[in-house]
């Protein structure tokens, strides 16, 4: 189907136009809400255009940046696009394109980090000053005016309603069999006026199909052809099995000892690879009929769809393969009476993380013996994604657990420090930490208990005795004796790792 037969009001047929001249109306310093959540329903066209029109102005010597906004990670068209001709002053939250990381570790681009859930309410409460331009791929316009979102929702209800004009893309790519499977909710209200959010249950809808806009408020209207681009998840390794692993058996003890009912509570699954083959893990697993209220639905989660052992899954947007992509994208009709996708203030809301009992699994950089989470900077300076919904999922979950591989960069950094380098999840946040190695279970214990948990659990053997030295010497040289700690020693892992390479001695 072409996008024109997607544009049936005349309204919106009227302000059809090209990606260049849609571009041209966005100014310099303007402030523009984009819709994307890692890698889809990002606008494909008009960044590009607005980065060709930036360069142009650079060359002449004018300085043209503008401050981006958008539900979570986008694609190569419009953070890559946007970043290598140094067109962003600004940009929040989420970001995990390779080129925007190098401006932003270079000092060249501001960036924050935002929790997810806080993005929309921060906005309307008017905390991140004002938004000039909404630039929002849809999947189509209806007869009556209403916007069929596309494959993320992100925060583009938020940004539709708050900027001054709108610009959209129409993606024919997408499949029109998109239409049924949103939740947008309108209820959101500000203090003192917010109410109860009506979901009681991880399947439950309680808003519309469609985004609703004052077509005075649209500029311009492009017709679009792309995919979302995404990279192919890597095929589950060794590590990432035995992570999975461990995990089941923490799942069936848990559901043994009662603590879980036994088709789990709804699942939060993070993104990477890691969490990912969690999610294969569970493919095999004897648990069935679950749910998920999650922020993306990976090639994971379609796996365990297709078996039936998940019923549903609620998210805020789809983060698939190239190749899962096309398979769900052929089968949306199917695939959309198991699926519903809400503004991320809604997939990510505290409110409804703590009422329906999440299982949170999300990925990390590192964590330290006491179970301090850094998801975000390597050595503690340089990001590398951004703590995205982590934090709204890890703190308000039913048990909060992180996942990684005990070690990185072929064995020569610790993912176990004696003190991270950063810290997104503190140690109240983080009940369970699973590597390769084994899984600790911190839930009631101390920092003492949890030191040697941690380290006996979760640390590589390669690291394991430092630990275990540096832990010693803590106990005996340390100021204080509830987290035992050497503050001249305690971040020189690091900085062995900067000087030489490695964080082996
Ligand atoms: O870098 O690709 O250059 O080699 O970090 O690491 O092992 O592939 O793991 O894909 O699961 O990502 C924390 C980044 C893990 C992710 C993080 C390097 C490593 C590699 C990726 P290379 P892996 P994953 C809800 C949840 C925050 C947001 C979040 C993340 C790269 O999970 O962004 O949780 N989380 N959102 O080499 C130096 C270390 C390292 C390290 C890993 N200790 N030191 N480099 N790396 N550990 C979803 C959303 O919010 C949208």
């Amino acid at each position: 189907m072409s996008s024109s037969s997607r544009i049936t009001h005349p309204a919106f047929r009227a302000k059809v136009t090209s990606a260049a001249q849609a571009a041209a109306m966005i100014r310099p310093g303007d402030t523009v809400g984009m819709s994307g959540f890692t890698g889809s329903g990002y606008p494909k066209a008009v960044p590009i255009a607005l980065a060709e029109q930036i360069e142009a102005a650079h060359a002449k010597g004018e300085d043209f940046r503008v401050r981006v906004w958008t539900g979570a990670s986008t694609g190569p068209e419009l953070d890559a696009a946007l970043a290598k001709v140094d067109g962003i002053e600004f940009r929040l939250p989420y970001n995990s394109d390779p080129i925007a990381r190098e401006k932003i570790n270079s000092g060249k681009m501001d960036y924050f980090d935002m929790h997810l859930s806080q993005v929309a309410p921060m906005a309307w409460q008017g905390f991140l000053g004002k938004l000039d331009v909404a630039l929002v791929e849809v999947t189509g316009i209806t007869p009556d005016g209403l916007l069929i979102p596309s494959s993320s929702v992100g925060n583009n209800k938020t940004w539709l309603d708050r900027a001054d004009k709108i610009i959209l893309e129409v993606n024919s790519w997408q499949s029109p069999a998109l239409e049924g499977i949103h939740d947008i909710y309108y209820g959101t209200q500000l203090p003192p006026h917010r109410v109860p959010i009506p979901l009681l249950r991880a399947d439950d809808r309680i808003g519309s199909h469609y985004f609703t806009v004052d077509p005075a408020k649209v500029v311009a209207v492009v017709e679009t052809d792309s995919p979302d681009r995404n990279l192919p998840f890597s095929a589950p390794d060794a590590s990432a099995n035995a992570i999975a692993g461990h995990l089941m058996q923490f799942f069936a003890h848990e559901v043994k000892l009662g603590r879980m009912p036994e088709n789990l509570l709804p699942l939060q699954s993070g993104v990477g690879n890691i969490a990912n083959a969690v999610l294969s893990g569970l493919v095999d697993s004897p648990f069935t009929n679950m749910t998920s209220f999650t922020e993306v639905i990976q090639d994971g989660m379609i796996d365990l769809l297709d078996t039936g052992k998940l019923r549903m899954a609620s998210a805020t947007a789809f983060s698939l393969s190239p190749e899962a992509a096309a398979r769900v994208n052929a089968d949306m009709g199917r695939y959309r009476d198991k699926m519903i996708l809400r503004p991320q203030e809604i997939s990510n809301h505290p409110e409804l993380i703590r009422r329906l009992g999440c299982i949170a699994m999300n990925g990390l950089i590192e964590a330290d013996i006491y179970g301090n989470v850094n998801s975000t900077h390597v050595m503690g300076s340089r990001i590398q994604n951004g703590i995205g919904g982590s934090g709204d999922f890890a703190r308000n979950a039913y048990v909060s657990i992180f996942m990684t591989p005990s070690t990185a960069k072929g064995g020569k950094i610790s993912a176990i420090v004696p003190q991270a380098s950063h810290v997104d999840h503190i140690t109240q946040d983080v009940q369970v930490i699973v590597t390769e190695q084994g899984l600790a279970d911190l839930r009631g214990l101390s920092p003492r208990q949890r030191a040697q948990v941690i380290i006996a659990n979760c640390a590589h053997p390669t690291f394991r005795p430092m630990l275990e030295d540096y832990y010693a010497r803590a106990l005996k040289g340390s100021y204080g004796l509830q987290s035992p700690s050497l503050p001249g020693e305690a971040l020189s892992w690091h900085q062995r790792f900067i000087e030489t390479g490695s964080m082996l001695v």
